[in-house]
């Protein structure tokens, strides 16, 4: 097995299509992570490393932000799990010899997979004005940069500061504490493009913007709805929470245009039954609804509720609820035959859907992307949050809200303060314990910064972690704005796409990850991390650092923040001495942490209160847990034209490809294809095994294509299509995005196809 990085840059890859299994995980999950393992980092850094994974004393697991079983035993084995984990622990190199060998344009040529494999950056690196190669920078040099340009700028707001949702709980509240005491609210994050309208419908409806169970009560659900969300590649530890609720009595509904394997059947890595044996059925219910159908379907269930003797639970609804007149009004007058049609089912499944629903005395709805990158998607989770409220659903052990969230600290970060619209109560408790103003006035999420990019009101645009450029919808739109950056940082841990369109000057500043151990002057230190319940922990890296010469996230912000910020009281060089000096401000301004450093030092760490959950209080402006009455929206698609999600593959963390397999879809050796149902594709006029250009329509008439797809036959809902983003961002229309969130529209892009030549497939 070869630990060097693939040589050639597939020019064009070749998937080959198989039958796709119907089980997740058992025996071939283990050889596929052992497999990726080895080739990053060898075999003896591999049981060294993969060990310590989400253990008491070890490292939270960067892959995604579904909790920990029980910290005490031994790892939960998931695969993908170890694929994250070893494209961080690679022992490849990306040295200043590599940049001196690959000009600018060079890199500008290749695929994100090639970047990604080339393995951990090493030395901070600086672009010239008009150069054509990036060349080593001291570290002292390069921030003092960066502090110039933000110091010139005609105002704070003129600067951007993304981040993706790996960084820590300690690095988030340090970048944007320089960043509010620099004086701006410049703040997008990854969660724009995620679970934004999962947060702003709650918030609205709940008063809290996160999800309401712990993985107890998915252990004591009698009913959980599984809706636009595929465990068994992106949170594959879910399975385990699912399959244990399966053998308490649970029964399961998943909602999805795609049959995916991984709900279908579990087979359980950690024992001889899932190994060896056929598996655990997880699905009762499958409904295979239609792009976008979901907020129709969850309006019948409601309809359905409503209208049946007894299903109401009405001591729950007078006592805690606000809007239920209105509800109920709008859920009678709903037209059932134009609302079915929408959701693409028939009735007997969603009667079906609804029998198991009334039979459930706990229910709990999980969901992920395929919720909240639609248009409606904010009203589409409004509609959830009604059917949970009617049944009394929320505030009980075994049901409530469950958004499954992606990066492993995703929702710590936003809890730190990372946050384009922060909450008053938030800017004042900042104020007040670090004695200064901070802007009031709300800053860009991610959408709105492209535009100020393109338009020339941003000029410096500066990220903690993430690949903004390939993960953002609107690939061209989204270059162009990069390219007119006066200049770009990225504190990275990998190469990536995002290094390579840059600003007139770039500077690629190289970090620790989570697997490394991470020693400043006061001591070895170790960060904390939020999981998607809630659930705040330590994570304490182990393997020696990719590199003696990098530094860790609140060590880069904290000598950032020194030069940009000469006159502040902020003790930013204590802070990188010591996190438990961060902790103890954190504990002093964000809820929920009071006594921060003690309580993290017990095994497990600590839960983080949330009213509606734990005493079925409602923060909100009611007071109370408000229903919403809207009109059922979907996409309507013109003749001829199909609705295109965009998703992930088994082989990829986001924009970080792992390889060009999709074994649980039976898709190997590319990613360059499109899933089609067979009918659509022969009403199409599109063969089997084509080549296809996908173009999307927008409403203001322009188009976006991309080029030389292989039509795959999928037994998806009729009329949808699917593609891996982010080949397929370039589709994505900018001002394509959710109502409220802004979250752009991944998964419903109307597109047309187009047969090519062979000879025109591309990268
Ligand atoms: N291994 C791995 N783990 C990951 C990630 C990764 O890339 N790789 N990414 C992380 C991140 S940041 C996130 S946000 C999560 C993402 O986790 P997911 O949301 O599971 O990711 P997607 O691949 O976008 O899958 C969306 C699912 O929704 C379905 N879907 C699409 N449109 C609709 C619709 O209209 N209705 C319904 N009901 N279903 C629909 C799709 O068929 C697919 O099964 O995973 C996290 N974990
Ligand atoms: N079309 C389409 N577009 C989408 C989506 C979709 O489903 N469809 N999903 C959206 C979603 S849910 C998300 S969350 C975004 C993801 O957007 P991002 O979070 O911006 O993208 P990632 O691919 O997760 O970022 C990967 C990079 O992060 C860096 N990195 C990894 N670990 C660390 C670390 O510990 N520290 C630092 N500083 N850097 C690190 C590496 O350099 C790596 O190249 O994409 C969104 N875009
Ligand atoms: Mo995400």
């Amino acid at each position: 097995m070869s630990r060097r990085p693939p040589a050639e840059d597939p020019a064009q890859d070749s998937p080959r299509v198989g039958a796709p299994p119907h089980a997740a995980a058992g025996l071939p999950a283990i050889g596929h992570a052992l497999g990726t393992a080895h080739r990053q980092m060898g075999v003896r850094r591999t049981a060294l490393t993969l060990l310590r994974v989400n253990q008491k004393d070890g490292f939270d697991c960067p892959g995604c932000a579904w909790p920990e079983e029980d910290r005490r035993h031994t790892a939960e084995f998931c695969e993908n799990g170890a694929k994250a984990v070893a494209e961080e622990a690679t022992t490849r190199r990306v040295t200043p010899g590599f940049f001196a060998r690959h000009p600018l344009s060079d890199l500008a040529e290749r695929s994100g997979y090639w970047l990604g494999q080339q393995g951990r950056l090493t030395t901070p690196m600086y672009l010239a004005e008009g150069d054509t190669h990036y060349r080593p920078i001291g570290w002292d040099d390069a921030l003092e940069l960066v502090a110039g340009e933000l110091r010139a700028l005609g105002s704070p707001d003129e600067a951007v500061f993304y981040t993706s949702g790996r960084t820590s709980n300690e690095a988030a509240f340090l970048y944007q504490l320089m960043a509010r005491e620099y004086g701006t609210n410049n703040l997008p994050d990854c969660s724009n493009m995620c679970h934004e309208s999962s947060g702003s419908a709650l918030t609205e409806t709940l008063g809290v913007g996160k999800g309401s169970v712990l993985l107890e009560d998915l252990h004591q659900a009698e009913l959980i709805i599984v809706a636009g969300q595929n465990p068994g590649t992106n949170h594959p530890r879910m399975l385990t929470a699912l399959e244990k609720a399966k053998r308490a009595g649970a029964r399961i509904i998943t909602v999805n245009p795609l049959p995916e394997a991984g709900t279908e059947r579990f087979k359980n890595p950690q024992n001889a039954r899932g190994l060896l044996g056929s598996g655990t059925p997880l699905t009762d219910l499958f409904l295979q609804i239609r792009i976008g159908g979901d907020q129709a379907l969850f309006r019948l269930l409601n309809k359905l509720v409503v209208e049946t003797e007894g299903a109401v639970d009405e001591e729950f609804v007078a006592a805690h609820t606000h809007g239920y007149r209105e509800l109920v009004d709008t859920v009678r007058e709903t037209d059932w035959q134009s609302t079915l049609a929408a959701t693409g089912l028939s009735e007997e499944d969603v009667r079906a859907a609804f029998e198991m629903v009334r039979a459930s005395r706990r229910t709990i709805v999980c969901w992920a992307m395929g919720l909240t990158q639609h248009k409606h998607s904010v009203a589409t989770i409004r509609e959830v949050v009604n059917l949970l409220l009617l049944r009394g659903d929320i505030g009980r052990p075994g049901s409530g809200v469950c958004p499954v969230r992606g990066h492993s600290n995703v929702q710590g970060d936003r809890t730190m303060g990372i946050f384009e619209r922060p909450a008053a109560s938030f800017l004042d408790a900042l104020a007040a314990e670090f004695g200064f103003e901070p802007p009031r006035h709300h800053g860009l999420d991610t959408v709105r910064a492209i535009r100020a990019l393109r338009d020339g009101e941003a000029k410096v645009f500066v990220a903690m972690g993430g690949n903004f450029v390939a993960a953002s919808p609107d690939t061209q739109a989204t270059e162009d704005a990069m390219r007119r950056a006066r200049l770009t940082v990225h504190v990275s841990t990998k190469l990536n796409r995002s290094h390579v369109v840059t600003g007139a000057r770039a500077l690629i500043l190289p970090t620790l990850g989570r697997t490394e151990r991470d020693r400043q002057a006061g001591g070895e230190q170790f960060v904390t991390v939020e999981d998607s319940m809630g659930m705040v922990h330590a994570s304490r890296g182990r393997l020696a650092p990719a590199d003696p010469g990098l530094l860790s996230e609140p060590a880069i912000i904290a000598r950032l923040a020194r030069l940009l910020l000469p006159d502040s009281a902020t003790p930013w060089q204590e802070f990188e001495r010591d996190y438990d000096t961060i902790r103890d401000r954190i504990a002093r301004v964000v809820p929920g942490f009071e006594d921060f450093n003690a309580r993290i030092r017990e095994p497990g760490g600590f839960t983080l209160p949330h009213a509606p959950r734990d005493s079925r209080r409602f923060p909100t402006a009611t007071g109370k847990a408000n229903f919403t009455a809207a009109p059922v929206e979907f996409p309507r698609v013109p003749e001829g034209r199909l609705l295109l999600q965009t998703l992930r593959s088994h082989d990829q963390y986001n924009t970080t490809i792992y390889g060009l397999d999709d074994r649980y879809r039976g898709i190997r050796g590319g990613r360059r294809v499109l899933l089609v149902h067979p009918d659509d594709a022969r009403a199409q006029g599109v063969a089997e095994g084509g080549l296809v250009d996908i173009t999307s329509e927008w409403r203001d008439g322009s188009t976006r294509t991309a080029r030389g797809f292989r039509v795959v036959h999928y037994p998806t809902a009729r009329g949808c299509a699917a593609a891996y983003y982010p080949e397929t961002n370039v589709l994505v229309p900018l001002d394509s995005t959710a109502d409220t969130s802004n979250t752009p529209t991944s998964k419903s892009l109307v597109v047309r196809l187009t047969p090519t030549e062979e000879t025109s497939g591309e990268r």
